[in-house]
């Protein structure tokens, strides 16, 4: 049948900053510029304009039309665009839009956390769950857990960390990106807000405690001392099969494994372990320590090994596979100078920022990330051409965004969404928002915050792509737990989790039956089968928490 994507005018169906830019998108055959209105809650006019004809936009398919509403400024709840006949979902106007996502975006973490009783005084009874992987049967993990058979032969404690995504694997690579992004956030906007978690209220702030649940886990991953590749990071550990859905962690009963290392993990866990030692080095200096010693060990097995590569993707995990660590080389040196200063680092930093990004398998721009966190190490001529590197990358975004039908910074070259494309949007809105940093340039931060429209409606699917977000939302993304469709005792994902988006591979086989021929920005489908363009993980929600608390802060 035909899909339902909402009313034509697209909005952010969360709403507009006050002081930020206020854009829309119809879709429309008319070709001729019409007339548009601002409805207030008691649908009085308090705008109206004309809209700007646009044509065919690319990656939907779809003719549109512009509507800018930047010069009104009221806040409120309730406004509505309407042309014609068409009238838009609601949406709010003020100065809190992100106060709450900011929040629930990072409790996303605490909800998906290994290796400790999920807890309702957090987070509600319907979230509530027994701890998962705590060597408790059926659990065969995560407290003693063998190599893969033939691979190594000791067994290692790997509990806790975050679960990866909607499955009960923990994959070092994509785990260590999504902990480095809530350190960065605290380099960002300071200790933030408090969350619901257990450590809330000690001395430490609560994004940095959240981090270091995952960051022990990935301690735990190193190869110890007197074993073979003794300072590798071993690159996953999960299930032997995949298990179907709905599954608490706590009843998986798969025999789990350690998967051989990889250097990328190695790598990862370098830069990292690198970034914790200078984050947590005013709030926890024994950790900082092991942090910093854990990198460096790393980082020399790396350079012993600089060639092992993921291993082929089991039958009960994800690959997470890649096979050029050269850029996860670049990205280490990066943050192992900018913590030490060792001008011995400064020579694998072959890198730089580009207008492909990051991702969990390319890590090359991080190195540039990484060094505008310590400007004081670079000499004054670097620090410049530093931040002209993030401004081009940044101004390709700008274009992006002011391109496309419906204001997007992301526009791959062969026009094709990949799995994640929402990450591929909230990572280059973490890059606007650090060209902002450097530059002052308010085009910059307006293009972060036009990047938040998208995700949160103004898309050709007319869906907020984030839980509990807007008047339609993404609520049956693919996670074992969260699985109300299937079971209607269970919960729909925590408000604040954000899915991966449409992705034109159509990668899984409800993608397959249900979106044949779609339109790249419309291969997406909000069904919890569809684990290709409707997963959650922990490398999206850190983006959306870092581009959310920068919205909430500017
Ligand atoms: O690098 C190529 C690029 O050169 C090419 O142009 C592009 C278009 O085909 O594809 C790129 O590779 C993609 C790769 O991600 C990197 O973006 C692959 O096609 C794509 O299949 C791959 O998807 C990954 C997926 O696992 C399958 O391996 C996702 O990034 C990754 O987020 C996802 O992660 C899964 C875990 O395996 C298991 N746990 C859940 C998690 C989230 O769905
Ligand atoms: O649930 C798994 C999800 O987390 C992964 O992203 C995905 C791709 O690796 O695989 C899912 O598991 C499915 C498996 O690939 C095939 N059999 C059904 C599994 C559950 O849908």
């Amino acid at each position: 049948g035909v899909r339902d994507f909402g009313p034509p005018v697209r909005v952010n169906q969360v709403g507009y900053l006050t002081t930020g830019p206020k854009r829309a998108t119809f879709v429309t055959t008319e070709t001729t510029a019409l007339d548009w209105r601002l409805l207030d809650n008691a649908n009085k006019v308090v705008a109206t304009g004309k809209t700007s004809p646009y044509g065919a936009d690319a990656p939907s398919g779809d003719s549109v039309q512009l509507i800018d509403f930047g010069r009104y400024h009221r806040s409120g709840t309730g406004f509505r665009l309407a042309v014609g006949d068409a009238v838009s979902d609601p949406f709010a106007i003020g100065d809190q839009i992100y106060s709450t996502l900011r929040k629930d975006a990072l409790e996303y973490f605490y909800n998906n956390r290994s290796g400790l009783p999920i807890e309702a005084k957090y987070v509600g009874d319907a979230y509530a769950r027994p701890a998962g992987h705590v060597g408790v049967a059926p659990n065969q993990g995560d407290v003693s857990v063998p190599c893969f058979p033939g691979t190594c032969d000791y067994s290692l404690d790997v509990s806790g960390g975050w679960y990866d995504a909607g499955d009960h694997g923990k994959y070092v690579v994509n785990g260590a990106l999504a902990a480095w992004q809530l350190l960065d956030l605290y380099d960002e906007t300071g200790p933030g807000v408090s969350l619901k978690i257990p450590e809330a209220g000690n001395r430490t702030p609560d994004v940095l405690d959240e981090a270091k649940w995952e960051l022990d886990f990935l301690l735990r991953m190193q190869v110890p001392a007197g074993q073979p590749l003794a300072g590798m990071v071993h690159h996953s550990i999960h299930d032997e099969k995949w298990t179907g859905l709905p599954l608490l962690p706590s009843a998986d009963p798969q025999r789990r494994y350690l998967y051989p290392p990889s250097t990328a993990a190695t790598l990862n866990v370098a830069a990292v372990g690198a970034r914790c030692a200078r984050v947590y080095a005013k709030w926890d200096k024994a950790f900082a320590a092991r942090c910093l010693s854990a990198a460096r060990t790393a980082w020399n097995a790396a350079r012993q090994h600089p060639d092992l590569y993921a291993p082929p993707g089991g039958e009960g995990g994800g690959a997470y596979d890649d096979t050029n660590a050269s850029d996860e080389f670049s990205w280490a040196a990066a943050e192992l100078f900018a913590t030490t200063g060792a001008s011995s680092y400064k020579k694998f930093i072959t890198t730089t920022l580009t207008v492909d990004g990051f991702s969990w398998r390319d890590t090359g721009g991080l190195a540039d990330l990484a060094l505008a966190r310590t400007p004081w190490r670079l000499p004054l001529v670097d620090r410049l051409r530093l931040a002209q590197r993030v401004a081009k990358v940044a101004d390709t975004y700008v274009a992006n965004v002011r391109s496309q039908g419906y204001a997007n910074p992301y526009k791959p070259a062969d026009g094709q969404y990949v799995w994640g494309s929402n990450s591929a949007v909230t990572n280059s809105a973490m890059i606007l928002a650090i060209a902002h940093d450097l530059t002052g340039r308010r085009t910059y931060r307006d293009a972060a915050l036009e990047s938040m429209d998208y995700l949160l409606g103004r898309n050709a699917v007319g869906t907020s792509y984030v839980t509990g977000y807007g008047t339609r939302y993404s609520h049956n993304q693919h996670h074992r737990f969260w699985a109300h469709s299937l079971n209607p005792a269970l919960p729909s994902p925590y408000p604040g989790s954000i899915a991966g988006g449409p992705n034109s591979g159509l990668q899984d086989p409800v993608a397959q039956r249900n979106l044949q021929g779609c339109a790249p920005a419309k291969c997406y489908i909000d069904e919890i089968g569809s684990y290709s363009t409707n997963e959650v993980a922990v490398n999206w929600n850190s983006a959306l928490a870092w581009a959310a608390a920068f919205a909430d802060a500017s």
